[in-house]
């Protein structure tokens, strides 16, 4: 748990070991705890060195305990921190790897720290619903001052070592051997004052505009954290390291950890934490899974397609240092793309500049742009990225399956079509996979991969392993309409739309989704996506348009309740942020700013009084329940038809494609913590009032769980129904 050793004559040396991360569970600060005084009472031993096992230091107090830990529990990690600290005997942290959270902290008790060129540091809590509860929130600010430490404290983020060294986190960086440095420094300073090397004497560093800086951090991150506690309580800690002595602030830091620990947002991002990771752990239904399947090496990617999606795909695969073809149709079209690579890879250049990282990792000279398909020859992956649109799709791989070398992977980025009937036209369709990015695809974290029938377990391999290779997060899922995503968003924005038809605005049904903690509600959501996406959609599902048979009722498709209006919409030309007008009015085509729009309201007036719907007022419960659990409800299905293999498959998804608060934990999640008797209930409420909404029936699989007593989310998948597998 930690190892004593004694290195040379006086130099103790205390090493952290809990693999894989050195995390700090309670058995490995008590051994800490011990290695500390055992160096202390030893007169022989006249300088300490702590530093962590297999490379890394340590990335914090041990996650998975804190659901058993009692609010009122005195942390011992902060206890153990003051004893480092008050150690006769200089201290110093060798710190390689990561020194994150806790780990941080053990850091900042000592009197030294060096770190490897390649270390990073940071105080994530804030990222799971807590804040830093060993002393750090008081310590930090001591160290590097009130603006650095609310930047690094407020938003969790990682530093690399020279960044750390230029805010003063650190006193030495060194390229190699970073425990034997510290041996060297501890041996040089022992027997020097300690004094001014203890952070809780120092005094925090005034600023004049003090109060000022405090006050205008809690605006920003209040309204940034969309109802996430843990930010402003970060800020309040930091507050008290100002206000207060040393002591006191230590007794504020704990009084708001507590808060936040039992304020339930702590236990869903903490169970986000881990969803993230059980997700890259995926298993087929044949057993196979991420340790027998093996992903190959992909060195040269081609991108088809350089539009909306295509160049985000293009910048990203750049970034993880491929090998890139990216082609397009005609040389207009080619050279829009180019421009649009240009810039995405300069801006991801000057980031990365500010971070102090190396920017040669989005080396324009490592992509060639082209109208060939011969170029394609040698890659050893595909990413199609042209029109929504099955007979062009098809054409696509038709070529590539000739074109391409046979153990090439071919992968679209369909948001919606059948992978099967793709893969049907290859000659290796269990080469062919869905790899569906998210838009903007530099930019959003997930990967949704969608997996055929033919798909080979080394094709879902690879395509995970692409995932992480470009720091994103690949959920496995099953092939069906929309697969996890954009079928549970269907429903969702349906119900929107209906809530309009009975008598909200669109701001009003924003505005409930917005304050439950999404980025954008539903008709801001659409607007920026475009409403002709659904239109032609819809078109080619014969909802409306031209393939609409002739007398089909306006509000109705097959006895179930349809709304034409966004339909009509579409006809005005107002489809959306492009154009300037959607469902909000925008200052100009591509602006940003969505106002409410008078016409809009006339407009709806109008077709409420055509259609003989009598406006009635609906209130912010009925809006946000009808969405979320018309969301959620499609979620249980999508598990009872193991679309998704588990509800942490969901809930990755949603937070990250979709903006789901990661406070709330999921929509799944989000259900287990309201209760699925009450989510069945609203939903038997709602869809008694609505029995032409099929999709607010509640899913038998709901039903079955509460009729076995609403086991926890952990236990979900062992009772579907197996013969219905379609993974
Ligand atoms: C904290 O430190 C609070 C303090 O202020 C003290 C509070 C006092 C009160 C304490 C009372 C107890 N714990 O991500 P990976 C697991 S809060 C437990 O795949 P990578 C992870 O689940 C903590 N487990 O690897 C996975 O397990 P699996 C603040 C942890 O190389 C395995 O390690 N620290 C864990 O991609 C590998 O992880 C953080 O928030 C932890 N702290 O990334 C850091 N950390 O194999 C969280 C990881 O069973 N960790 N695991 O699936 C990370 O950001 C990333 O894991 C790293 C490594 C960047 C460390
Ligand atoms: P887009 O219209 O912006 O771009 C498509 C590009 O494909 C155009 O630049 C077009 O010139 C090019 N193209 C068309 N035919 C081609 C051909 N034969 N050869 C080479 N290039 C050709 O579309 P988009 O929004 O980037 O969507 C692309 C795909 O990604 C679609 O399947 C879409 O459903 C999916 N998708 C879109 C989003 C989104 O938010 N836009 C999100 C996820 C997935």
């Amino acid at each position: 748990m930690a190892q004593y050793r004694r290195a040379g004559a006086a130099v103790a040396v205390i090493r952290l070991h809990n693999a894989p991360v050195n995390a700090l569970s309670s058995a490995v600060v008590q051994a800490l705890a011990q290695g500390v005084k055992k160096a202390d009472l030893d007169p022989s031993v006249k300088a300490v060195v702590i530093c962590g096992a297999n490379g890394k230091f340590s990335a914090g107090a041990d996650i998975r305990t804190f659901s058993s830990l009692q609010p009122r529990d005195r942390p011992a990690l902060a206890e153990t921190v003051s004893l480092i600290e008050r150690s006769q005997k200089p201290v110093v942290a060798a710190i390689e790897g990561v020194a994150l959270g806790g780990g941080l902290e053990v850091a900042l008790g000592c009197h030294y720290r060096i770190a490897h060129a390649q270390a990073r540091v940071g105080f994530p809590e804030v990222l799971l619903g807590i804040l830093p509860a060993a002393e750090g929130t008081q310590r930090l600010p001591r160290l590097i001052g009130i603006p650095a430490a609310l930047d690094l404290i407020t938003t969790g983020r990682h530093v690399l070592a020279a960044e750390a060294l230029k805010l003063g986190i650190i006193d030495e960086i060194v390229k190699e051997n970073t425990v034997e440095r510290a041996i060297e420094l501890a041996s040089k300073v022992s027997g020097q004052p300690l004094g001014p090397r203890k952070i809780s004497l120092k005094p925090v560093p005034d600023l004049p505009d003090m109060e000022a800086i405090l006050s205008e951090a809690l605006v920003k991150v209040k309204r940034k954290a969309r109802g996430r506690l843990s930010p402003e309580m970060c800020i309040q800690a930091i507050k008290a390291a100002v206000q207060l002595p040393f002591a006191e602030g230590v007794e504020k830091e704990r009084e708001l950890f507590r808060f936040l620990l039992g304020s339930g947002q702590a236990k869903a991002q903490q169970y986000a934490f881990f969803a993230e990771r059980a997700v890259e752990k995926w298993t087929m239904p044949s057993g196979t899974s991420w340790k027998t399947a093996s992903a190959q090496p992909i060195r040269k990617a081609a991108v088809i397609g350089l539009g909306t999606m295509g160049r985000g795909i293009v910048t990203s695969l750049v970034k993880a240092k491929m090998l890139v073809v990216a082609l397009e149709q005609d040389q207009k079209q080619l050279d829009i793309g180019r421009e649009a690579v240009t810039s995405l890879l300069q801006w991801e250049a000057s980031k990365m500049q500010q971070s102090g990282q190396s920017q040669d990792i989005c080396d324009p000279a490592r992509l060639q742009f082209t109208l060939d398909f011969g170029a394609l020859r040698d890659v050893d992956l595909v990413i199609e990225a042209v029109f929504e649109d099955m007979a062009l799709k098809k054409e696509i791989f038709r070529k590539l399956s000739t074109i391409c070398k046979p153990e090439a992977f071919l992968c679209t980025n369909t948001s919606a079509l059948d992978i099967d009937e793709i893969a049907a036209v290859t000659s290796h369709p269990h080469q062919v996979i869905g790899t569906h990015f998210f838009s903007p695809a530099h930019v959003m974290k997930l990967l949704e991969v969608i997996r055929g029938h033919h798909t080979s377990p080394t094709t879902i391999a690879t395509a995970m392993s692409l995932a992480k290779t470009l720091n994103k997060v690949g959920v496995l899922v099953g092939n069906c309409f929309g697969f996890v995503g954009n079928r549970m968003m269907a429903p969702y924005v349906e119900q929107a739309i209906f809530l309009l038809e009975e008598g909200c605005k669109p701001e009003e049904v924003d505005q409930a989704v917005e304050g439950f903690g999404f980025h954008m509600g539903p008709f801001r959501m659409l607007d920026l996506a475009g409403l002709d996406v659904g239109w032609r959609s819809r078109k080619g599902q014969g909802l409306t348009g031209p393939k609409l048979a002739p007398g089909t009722p306006a509000r109705q498709r097959e006895s179930r309740r349809y709304s034409p209006l966004p339909d009509f919409l579409c006809e005005q030309g107002r489809y959306g942020q492009k154009a300037g007008k959607g469902w909000y009015l925008y200052e100009k085509p591509g602006g940003r700013t969505a106002n409410p729009d008078p016409w809009l309201y006339n407009f709806l007036s109008e077709y409420r009084e055509t259609h003989g719907i009598k406006a009635r007022f609906v209130d912010q419960e009925e809006i946000l329940e009808r969405c979320l659990y018309a969301l959620i409800n499609e979620g249980f299905q999508i598990l009872a038809d193991r679309i998704a293999s588990a509800p942490e498959d969901i809930d990755v998804i949603y937070i990250y494609g979709y903006g789901w608060p990661t406070h709330r934990g999921g929509p799944m999640f989000h259900a287990s913590t309201v209760g699925l008797p009450h989510v069945l209930s609203r939903l038997q409420k709602y869809s008694e009032a609505h029995p032409d909404i099929p999709k607010l029936q509640p899913s038998p699989f709901l039903k079955k769980l509460v009729a076995l007593g609403s086991p926890p989310l952990r236990e979900w998948v062992s009772h579907v129904r197996q013969p219905s597998s379609k993974l």
